[in-house]
């Protein structure tokens, strides 16, 4: 059966074609936490209920989009325009090869198997819209009980609203027992004073509140000021970060539905970023560390002094790995020690795992990707023993460390500090 293509709506406008590349660049492993996927409308049709008919915004546009601006990974939010067919989200998710996760919009009959089905794809939360011009709102019993199904799977909640529907939903989402993010800063009017009562409110809001993140996204949608620099809405986005650092998340909104006075150049959005969390540590929190607790949490990301060799710290450290076991070899060992240097920028690897192999820093090279396996022919080539590299990891030498093993190894004592066992170092 053929289908009967989507048409867009008159006047909508379609993402930029050719953003120009940001001056900042994003920190390594930097997450684009609110953006979407439309369609194709003729494999993933858009909802009967939708409020708008969009452009297509496929994910290979999206993904070209990522690389093109410096990041790493996508959180993609369900459009309303797909209604509680998720299919294109799940298919984008898919595709990505765990570089995106998504939040989905669900409704209450959705069945254990299926939300099931939805984590395994990358699904991590669910979207609460608010917003009257983009759904029909559901009564807060209904997600009410969306919240209680998906608590047991670690999910938490993403909510849109304007920001005057506030003081009416701080009760709810207070209540609610998961994390809350709130889209583009509850929507304030930033031709207001970034003090003024209505940006205070927001404020108070999350003071009060632990469970409440924030997007510091919407330059596009809130600036009255414009483009390139939206200067208007840099300071909201300021003070946000600033107050509340470890609960804060960044977004390019790409493709932008429903703007009507402009379409953004996404470099310029991404130029914002230093502006709005101005130091190193700020924008390592909003881009890495903030999305990653949310979104790549890992269930075993917590055990003391332990780095698990999965997938991902295989797919980092694979370069690093391979030239570890070039090192097998007679002839590479002796080109490697004639000039360590230049053997090194043989392979692509990061210059944080090539300056880890200089300093022979095996606890910083494992967490980079490497397994002590194959980083074991590094010292190996150096004539040391794997009693030698145990040691020089724990900060002991030789001869400690091997009266700590010889005497029953490290033990643990509670009330105490990491390495302050009974017999360590034989102490
Ligand atoms: C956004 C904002 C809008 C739309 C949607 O799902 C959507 O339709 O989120 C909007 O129109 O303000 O964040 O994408």
């Amino acid at each position: 059966m053929t289908r009967m293509p989507f048409v867009a709506d008159p006047g909508w406008l379609s993402p930029h074609s050719s953003p120009r590349k940001p001056d900042y660049t994003p920190p390594p492993g930097a997450v684009d936490s609110h953006c979407h996927v439309f369609g194709p409308g003729d494999r993933f049709p858009y909802a009967s209920e939708r409020k708008y008919t969009p452009t297509d915004a496929p994910r290979e546009k999206l993904f070209a989009l990522r690389d093109h601006l410096g990041f790493e990974r996508n959180v993609i939010v369900q459009g309303t325009c797909h209604g509680a067919d998720n299919g294109a989200l799940v298919d984008a998710l898919r595709a990505s090869h765990g570089r995106a996760r998504g939040v989905a919009t669900v409704r209450r009959d959705i069945t254990d198997a299926e939300l099931q089905a939805l984590h395994e794809a990358g699904v991590r939360g669910v979207r609460f819209n608010f917003v009257r011009r983009l759904v029909d709102v559901t009564p807060p019993e209904v997600l009410q009980e969306i919240a209680r199904r998906i608590e047991p799977l670690g999910w938490h909640v993403v909510v849109y609203f304007e920001s005057q529907e506030l003081p009416a939903l701080e009760p709810f989402l207070a209540r609610l027992p998961m994390t809350v993010v709130v889209d583009h800063m509850g929507r304030p009017d930033v031709s207001q004073p970034v003090d003024g009562p209505e940006f205070e409110r927001f404020i108070r809001f999350m003071r009060d509140h632990d469970n409440i993140w924030s997007k510091v996204s919407g330059a596009e949608r809130l600036s009255v000021s414009g483009p390139p620099d939206y200067s208007d809405f840099v300071p909201f986005a300021r003070r946000v970060v600033e107050s509340f650092p470890d609960r804060v998340l960044w977004g390019t909104d790409w493709p932008h539905p429903n703007l009507k006075s402009h379409m953004p150049d996404d470099g310029d959005l991404v130029d914002l970023l230093p502006k709005i969390a101005a130091t190193a540590d700020l924008q390592q929190r909003l881009l890495v560390d903030n999305p990653r607790r949310l979104y790549w949490a890992k269930p075993y990301g917590d055990i003391p002094g332990t780095t698990v060799f999965d997938a991902e710290q295989s797919r980092k450290g694979y370069h690093l790995n391979m030239f570890c076991m070039s090192l097998m070899k007679a002839a590479n060992r002796e080109r490697f020690k004639a000039d360590e240097r230049a053997c090194l920028d043989e392979w692509p690897m990061s210059e944080e795992q090539k300056q880890g192999v200089l300093a022979r820093d095996f606890n910083r090279l494992i967490a980079l990707g490497g397994n002590i396996y194959f980083l074991a022919k590094i010292f190996a080539t150096d004539g040391k023993s794997f009693q030698w590299a145990a040691a020089s990891m724990t900060g002991m030498s030789q001869e400690e460390y091997a009266r700590m093993m010889l005497s029953g190894g490290r033990a643990y004592q509670p009330g105490k500090g990491k390495g302050q066992g009974k017999d360590e170092g034989g102490r």
